[in-house]
C-alpha cells in the first residue's frame, strides 16, 4: 500500500495586512491556499492507496467560511476519486468548550473519508491495513484513556499505521499552550506499526525508524525559515520514503549586525549589503543590536523599509546600547511612536527637562 502523508496545513492563517491583488485576500492566507492546492494536486498526480492527514488543517477551531471551502472542495475531490482519506484533529482546530463541536463532523460525511476528533481512538481498516487514530485530546486523561483503548482494540494480524498528533517523546513541540506530549506508543502499548504518521512539529523529521513528521505545508513562524515544507510519499511494503518539497514564500533570517560604536552611516551601509535580491519576495528579519543611542534616534524607518522594498514584509528587531535615559523606551519598536517622540525631542532646543518629558511621554503612549 502506498500513502501519502501531510500535515498542519493550517488553512485560515493569516498575517501582516497585505492582500493578494489576484483574489484579494490576505496574502498570507492564500499562500496557505496554494501550498494546500499543491499537496491536493499532487494526490491526483500519484494517486496514492490512501492520504494521511495528521492534524491543524485549519488553523482554528472556528475556520473563517474560505478555510472551510477550500478544505471541503480538495477533500470532496479526492473523496471522488475514491481515495480514502485518514485525517485527525489537531491542537488548532480542537475547540476548548466541547459544546462548539468540531468542524471536522462535516468532513466526516463524505464517503471514503474518516475523520477522528472525539479525543478518543479510532480505528478503520482499509483494504488490509489498520489506521489507528488518535486525535489531539482536551485532557491529558483523554489522551492516556485513548492508548489504554488502543491497546484493547489491536488487533495481532493486521498490516498497522498509527497516526497521531503531538510532541513525540516530549521533543518536537512548538511551544504551544495546549500541546500534548505523545508516548512511544510501541514502547508504551506492545504493539508494532508499520508506519507512525505524525503531525504538530513544522519541520520534517525522521523520530525513530518507522515514524515522521511531514512537517507543515507553509511557515506559520520565522522560527521555521530554516524547515523545508512538503509531504511524504510511503510504501508500506518495502518501508520506503520519499519526501516531497513544494514551493512556498521565502523566510529570511538575515545574519544579524552589532552595532557597537558603529555610526549611522555605517549601519545604512551594512543593511544595504544584506539587502541583495534574495530578499525578493520573502518575509525577512532585520536584528540590529547594541546600536548607540545617538545613532537609533537618526535611524530613519521609512528609509530602511525603502532597502528592503522588495521584500514581501520586512521585520525590524532593533535593541540598542541601555543607557540611564532610554531605559523607559527600551523594549519600544523603533517604528513605535513612544521612538518618534524621542526623536522629536532630540531635535529640539529647550531649557526643560528633556529625560523627564520623554519619560512621561513614554508612559503615555504606551497606555492604553
Ligand atoms: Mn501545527
Amino acid at each position: 500500500m502506498k500513502l501519502l502523508h501531510f500535515s498542519d496545513t493550517h488553512l485560515g492563517f493569516s498575517e501582516y495586512y497585505k492582500i493578494d491583488p489576484d483574489s484579494g485576500l490576505n496574502q498570507r492566507e492564500q499562500d496557505f491556499y496554494d501550498a494546500w492546492h499543491q499537496v491536493i494536486d499532487a494526490i491526483m498526480v500519484h494517486r496514492p492507496d490512501v492520504v494521511v492527514h495528521a492534524g491543524d488543517l485549519f488553523h482554528t477551531p472556528r475556520p473563517s467560511n474560505r478555510a472551510i471551502r477550500t478544505a471541503l472542495e480538495s477533500i470532496q475531490k479526492i473523496s471522488d476519486a475514491g481515495i480514502p482519506l485518514v485525517i485527525i484533529a489537531g491542537n488548532h482546530e480542537t475547540p476548548r468548550i466541547r459544546t462548539t463541536g468540531s468542524i471536522f463532523e462535516s468532513l466526516a460525511l463524505f464517503p471514503h473519508v474518516h475523520a477522528a476528533y472525539s479525543s478518543a481512538c479510532e480505528v478503520w481498516q482499509i483494504n488490509d491495513v489498520d489506521f489507528y487514530c488518535i486525535p489531539h485530546c482536551s485532557l491529558t486523561e483523554e489522551m492516556d484513556g485513548a492508548f489504554e483503548m488502543l491497546k484493547v482494540k489491536a488487533r495481532a494480524r493486521a498490516n498497522k499505521v498509527f497516526v497521531s498528533h503531538g510532541a513525540w517523546g516530549g521533543d518536537f513541540g512548538m511551544g504551544e499552550f495546549n500541546e500534548q506530549r505523545l508516548p512511544d506508543v510501541e514502547v508504551l502499548t506492545g504493539v508494532h506499526f508499520d508506519y507512525i504518521a505524525l503531525g504538530h512539529y513544522h519541520r520534517y523529521v525522521t523520530v525513530k525508524e518507522n515514524a515522521c513528521y511531514p512537517g507543515s505545508t507553509e511557515r506559520t513562524s520565522l522560527n521555521e525559515h530554516n524547515s523545508t515544507c512538503g509531504y511524504l510519499l510511503v510504501d508500506l511494503e518495502s518501508g520506503e520514503r520519499e519526501y516531497v518539497g513544494i514551493a512556498t514564500r521565502p523566510m529570511i533570517k538575515l545574519p544579524t549586525i552589532d552595532c557597537t560604536g558603529l555610526t549611522t552611516r555605517t549601519i545604512y551601509d551594512k543593511m544595504q549589503e544584506l539587502a541583495t535580491p534574495a530578499v525578493r519576495q520573502a518575509i525577512v528579519q532585520l536584528v540590529l543590536k547594541n546600536i548607540e543611542n545617538d545613532a537609533f534616534l537618526q535611524l530613519d524607518v521609512r528609509q530602511i523599509d525603502e532597502m528592503f522594498a522588495e521584500a514581501f514584509y520586512l521585520e525590524k528587531k532593533f535593541s540598542r546600547i541601555m543607557t540611564e535615559s532610554n531605559r523607559f523606551a527600551s523594549h519600544a519598536k523603533i517604528e513605535s511612536l513612544p521612538i518618534e517622540f524621542e526623536r522629536f525631542l532630540a531635535r529640539e532646543n529647550t531649557e526643560l527637562d528633556i529625560q523627564k518629558i520623554a519619560q512621561l511621554g513614554a508612559h503615555y503612549l504606551e497606555s492604553d
